[in-house]
């Protein structure tokens, strides 16, 4: 069904293709796949030296998976499925590196793709309804359909520290972390942010460092990860047929199952609220799910991430952790986050975080009590303090959700740059199109599911969805889709009076863009898991006409 024809001229050095796909993590790679089988031609682009995303930059020490690997995984294929075996519970950053490439490998997908390619330019032209895509290194590829892949965090803050371009030592970001390493050993290393990044990395770096002093602004809620072998419980739950659990996960709220562990079924049932236990229930509970690890925890009670009274206690028992845990009752203080509800902000599971701070080499300054004033060439002052580093590193988050997006900046119809659409509000439908951007499909933009349900199989679905539109246009003569306004101003208000509706809207994250300086304030995520996939499949089936406007494909001619 390929729409660009043989004819079609060679412009500079790229054949035009079907499809331009942005972007080789997990959600590009499946594009390849996927829609490679429907004989369109692809061309993909990938910034990083190979495929992985998210799980190729990030290759801090400590960088793991916070959902379980056998549920961060495709399920489109049974052999896939089949023959990978994860080592741990929550696999590293390496791991996941190695089952990337894997995949590419044994299916082919990096035959169409630019590695080390960024995307420089993305415009529509309205009377060709074609893409023209160009790179910084100087190629350029004429296309009927952009998939961006281009990842939920996958633009990083440059953090506003004062005077940090004084600094003589190395500065390593842990999203932009070198393959090779960094050698810690004996160094005096100054570390800022502690969001699941620095609350993974800060564990590993503390053994490693000679003195480490952690830089925190706002403490986080975190869950111990206890990894290790897959529980008993997980495997019990997947039972005999793999393929079909996996596949069964699409069906979840948040994209897989949560074993609870084998303790609780005499004191727990499902679909309580915190406030109709005991103390005493609550407690055990709290303390069965804490030591099974992981974010099972989140399930103890339904009322935690909507109920204020129900999150204070949740709270509370997390406080009562750290604790016990950190030695230094002043430090436990500082650790103990108490300006947002828990599970408000992304939770982070980690590895003896908190008992890190028992070490003789590792301190903690409180930079909210005590700002930063400046970095010097050797040092970090904070609260007129100086602390001796050698090595700093930067933890400090990502414009999520929607920052890769305007890093390419599409020009849609009239040349219209989606920096100034979005200059105010994120606008989609469904989080996967924007009105006056034809064609142009988004994997996990703002609106959709995204970091919120496990993100290949968010992919996989997503990836459907896009396959069985361009499917639907070809079979219908259509050239060009795109949402109209009213739908999007639709969606818009149905995710953000779900959000109103949970304490997320109280925090400042990165899910409300409150992370960012300037950042429009709005929930970017789907609250639905399932349901939305089931909502977006339910329109695809009626013909893509619920929200959509489309036009006569052009001819062929009008398209070279
Ligand atoms: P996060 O969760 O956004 O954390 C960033 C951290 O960096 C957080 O502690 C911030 O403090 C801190 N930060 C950011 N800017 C500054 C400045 N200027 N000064 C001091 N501290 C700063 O990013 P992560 O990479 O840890 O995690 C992102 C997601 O990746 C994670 O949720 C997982 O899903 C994977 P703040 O809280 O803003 O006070």
């Amino acid at each position: 069904m390929s729409r660009t024809t043989s004819e079609s001229p060679v412009r500079d050095t790229i054949p035009d293709a079907d499809v331009v796909i942005v972007g080789a993590g997990f959600g590009g790679l499946y594009a390849h796949y996927r829609l490679r089988q429907l004989g369109l031609t692809l061309k993909g682009f990938e910034a990083a030296a190979g495929v992985g995303g998210t799980w190729w930059w990030n290759a801090y020490p400590g960088a793991r998976c916070d959902v379980e690997s056998l549920d961060y995984c495709y399920s489109f294929s049974e052999e896939l499925l089949a023959e990978w075996e994860w080592s741990e519970r929550f696999a590293t950053q390496p791991e996941i590196l190695r089952y990337a490439n894997h995949v590419a490998d044994r299916f082919d997908l990096r035959r169409d793709i630019l590695f080390d390619t960024r995307i420089t330019a993305c415009n529509f032209d309205d009377d060709t309804d074609r893409w023209t895509v160009e790179t910084d290194t100087g190629k350029r590829v004429s296309a009927c359909f952009i998939v961006a892949a281009s990842g939920c965090l996958s633009a990083p803050i440059l953090p506003d520290i004062p005077r940090i371009e004084s600094f003589a030592g190395p500065v390593h970001y842990t999203s932009a972390w070198p393959h090779e390493g960094v050698e810690l050993s004996g160094k005096r290393v100054g570390f800022i942010g502690t969001g699941s990044s620095g609350i993974q990395a800060i564990p590993i770096v503390a053994e490693q460092a000679g003195h480490l002093t952690v830089f925190q602004r706002t403490p986080n809620f975190s869950l111990p990860a206890k990894n290790g072998p897959v529980p008993e419980p997980k495997r019990a739950l997947i039972g005999p047929d793999y393929p079909a659990y996996a596949r069964s996960n699409k069906h979840t709220p948040a994209g897989y199952h949560v074993a609870m562990p084998e303790e609780l079924p005499d004191i727990w049932t499902p679909g309580r609220s915190a406030l109709d236990a005991t103390p005493e229930e609550r407690e055990a509970i709290w303390n069965a799910l804490w030591e099974s690890g992981g974010t099972g925890f989140t399930g103890s009670y339904i009322d935690l991430t909507i109920n204020p009274e129900s999150n204070r206690l949740v709270s509370e028992f997390v406080h009562s952790k750290i604790r016990e845990i950190v030695d230094d009752p002043e430090t436990a203080d500082r650790l103990c986050p108490t300006d947002h509800p828990f599970a408000s902000k992304r939770l982070c599971l980690d590895t003896d975080y908190f008992a890190t701070f028992n070490r003789a080499n590792v301190s903690l300054v409180d930079i909210k009590a005590t700002p930063i004033e400046r970095i010097t060439a050797d040092s970090v002052e904070a609260g007129g303090v100086s602390h001796p580093i050698d090595i700093l590193v930067l933890a400090t988050g990502f414009d999520a959700v929607s920052g890769s997006m305007l890093k390419i900046n599409p020009k849609g119809r009239g040349g219209h740059p989606l920096a100034d659409k979005w200059g105010d509000r994120f606008d989609t439908y469904l989080g996967m199109m924007i009105a006056g951007y034809p064609n142009l499909f988004m994997i996990h933009g703002p609106g959709a599911p995204g970091v919120l349900f496990t993100m290949p199989l968010g992919g996989e679905r997503h990836t459907a969805w896009i396959a069985n539109c361009i499917r639907h246009l070809d079979e219908t003569g259509l050239g060009a889709i795109e949402p109209t306004e009213e739908a999007e101003a639709a969606w818009d208000r149905e995710i953000t009076s779900m959000a109103e509706r949970t304490l997320y809207m109280r925090t400042n994250s990165w899910y409300t863009g409150a992370n960012v300086p300037g950042k429009p304030r709005q929930f970017l995520a789907h609250l639905q898991g399932s349901k939305y996939f089931d909502r977006i499949n339910a329109i695809a089936d009626e013909g893509f006409v619920d929200g959509f406007v489309s036009e006569e494909r052009r001819s062929v001619d009008a398209s070279v």
